[in-house]
């Protein structure tokens, strides 16, 4: 039996309310979860929040609230969010849930009888904002983006990271394709050849958090936990034959938080006996302004503005199309004002409304056939190759780039032959069924992007049934759009935009 699609979100901590760049990791993966429904994969799309640390346990105490009642108001929060996106998740993690606790004891006793934790004092320059200690080097910039630096003298139990160095770069040699794009798998590598330092997975100064099962004075360190949940949704400690199916999982991330899932994250899995994850695909920071979004800097958009304006498949569209997977990208609200007139107003919307408007007078409100030799058919074959292509590298961007190649030749095909001008007949049935025929291929490849948007065009071409349901390549082939099925002009899909 072919293994599921288990695929993951980081978990977003739940000092914080959610902004356009955990939304972004989020749309993302679930474009990725949908494309794969539609490949025909059984696919598990895991997202939710990290409660545990000293971080929350402050945010609580500002607040005064228990930290669990915190983290019950933010964690809604996110679930708020996605559901607003319209993120398809199948599975949401909380960190204080029962199953969690359980995974990470289990994981800990799993690393504990392997030889690899031990009890260490340690003191250091520990960053709250970051739940990281940090170097003497650090501190500096870190404090500038006002992140304070305090003394932290504890006695820690440690994880012995640094057994696994040859082991981790073994895995990154046998598995090129792991961690992508190639940047950051070197960014990976270079802080592994630099040589790997055992690290402090216990707090004796905090209660918030997973108790250590062989000694209840320490709870897990908060990064050690949070990394666990992707084994804990998957069945690991509770449910052995789910986790059998599930695991080796994917994850996607931001760069922000490489290290953890890259380095100590793999050594962790090995450490309990577990494979390292099939594929780590990190992206770039989305930049509001030139700078990182942050609490302290005000400049956090919230996802709920966009949508007030774009639409939800207007922020979709925007996030996964302008913003490609890997780099860092600048927000720019202009930027998404042209890109949503030009791609959703003028070239799709444009196109369904155009086609359904001149099938009302040329056909009667039917849709005609498509012609098998229609110049659009290897326009879309080839769409078809580099969308399926495009998704396998984790390139949103591209894949609806090759989508849109379809809707551009067909407005090249309707601007040529103007069959709005035309007597009705066979010439100008054949160019408005190849355009129903490109409009029904482009709902398809666009679908995982802006469901909402490909589900209405695809009613309204007269097809039935749920369009979640089409397969690829299968549905995606030239000439299935059967003909004789009523279109409906209606309301523009994406209303243009005014700056
Ligand atoms: O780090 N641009 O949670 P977090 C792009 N709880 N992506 C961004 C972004 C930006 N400006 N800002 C945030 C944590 N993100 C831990 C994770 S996982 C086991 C534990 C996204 O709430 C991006 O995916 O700080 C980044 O990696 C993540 O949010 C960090 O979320």
């Amino acid at each position: 039996m072919a293994r599921p699609f288990y695929v993951t979100t980081p978990i977003y901590y739940v000092n914080d309310v959610p902004h356009i760049g955990h939304a972004y990791t989020t749309l993302t993966a679930d474009a990725l979860a949908r494309w794969h429904r539609l490949l025909g994969e059984e696919v598990i799309f895991l997202t939710g929040t990290d409660e545990h640390g000293l971080k929350v346990q402050r945010a609580a105490e500002e607040n005064n609230v228990a930290p669990q009642d915190w983290a019950d108001r933010t964690a809604q929060r996110y679930i708020d969010t996605w559901e607003l996106l319209d993120i398809s998740y199948d599975d949401f993690i909380r960190t204080t849930e029962d199953r969690h606790r359980v995974s990470v004891q289990a994981f800990l006793e799993a690393c504990k009888a392997n030889g690899d934790i031990e009890l260490r004092t340690y003191e250091g320059l520990y960053s709250v904002a970051d739940e990281a200690y940090v170097t003497e080097e650090e501190v500096a910039e870190l404090e500038r983006l006002g992140r304070p630096v305090i003394t932290m003298r504890e006695e820690n139990y440690f994880f012995l990271l640094s057994k696994y160095e040859q082991q981790l770069l073994d895995w990154y040699e046998a598995n090129p394709h792991a961690v992508s794009p190639p940047s950051k798998r070197n960014e990976a590598l270079g802080f592994i050849r630099q040589g790997l330092q055992d690290f402090s997975i216990s707090r004796t100064s905090i209660d918030w958090g997973v108790p250590i099962p062989w000694d209840d004075r320490h709870v897990t360190y908060v990064w050690f936990d949070a990394l666990i949940n992707y084994v804990t949704a998957a069945g690991y400690g509770t449910d052995d034959e789910s986790f059998e199916r599930l695991w080796p999982g994917r994850h996607m991330l931001g760069k922000d938080i490489l290290r953890f899932h890259c380095v100590f994250w793999p050594a962790m899995l090995m450490s309990a006996g577990m494979d390292p994850p099939t594929n780590l695909n990190v992206h770039g920071y989305l930049l509001v302004g030139g700078e990182k979004m942050s609490k302290t800097r005000l400049n956090h958009i919230a996802p709920a503005e966009l949508v007030d304006e774009f639409g939800v498949d207007g922020f979709r569209y925007h996030f996964l199309r302008d913003q490609p997977f890997g780099p860092d990208g600048e927000f720019s609200y202009e930027g998404m004002v042209a890109r949503y007139n030009a791609d959703l107003a003028n070239n799709f919307g444009n196109l369904l409304s155009r086609v359904a408007t001149v099938v009302g007078k040329k056909c009667d409100g039917v849709g005609p056939r498509p012609r098998q030799d229609s110049p659009l058919a290897p326009v879309a074959e080839a769409a078809v190759q580099r969308a399926i292509e495009a998704w396998d590298k984790v390139a949103p961007s591209e894949a609806l780039d090759a989508a849109w190649s379809i809707i551009r030749e067909t407005n090249s095909l309707l601007e040529a032959t103007e069959p709005w001008k035309a007597e009705p007949g066979p010439e100008v049935d054949g160019v408005l069924g190849d355009a129903i025929e490109a409009l029904r291929i482009v709902a398809v490849l666009a679908h995982p992007a802006i469901p909402a948007a490909t589900a209405e065009s695809w009613r309204r071409i007269g097809l039935s049934g749920d369009i979640a349901d089409c397969r690829v390549p299968t549905d995606v082939r030239w000439g299935l759009y059967p003909g004789g099925l009523s279109v409906e002009k209606g309301t523009p899909l994406f209303p243009r935009l005014k700056l």
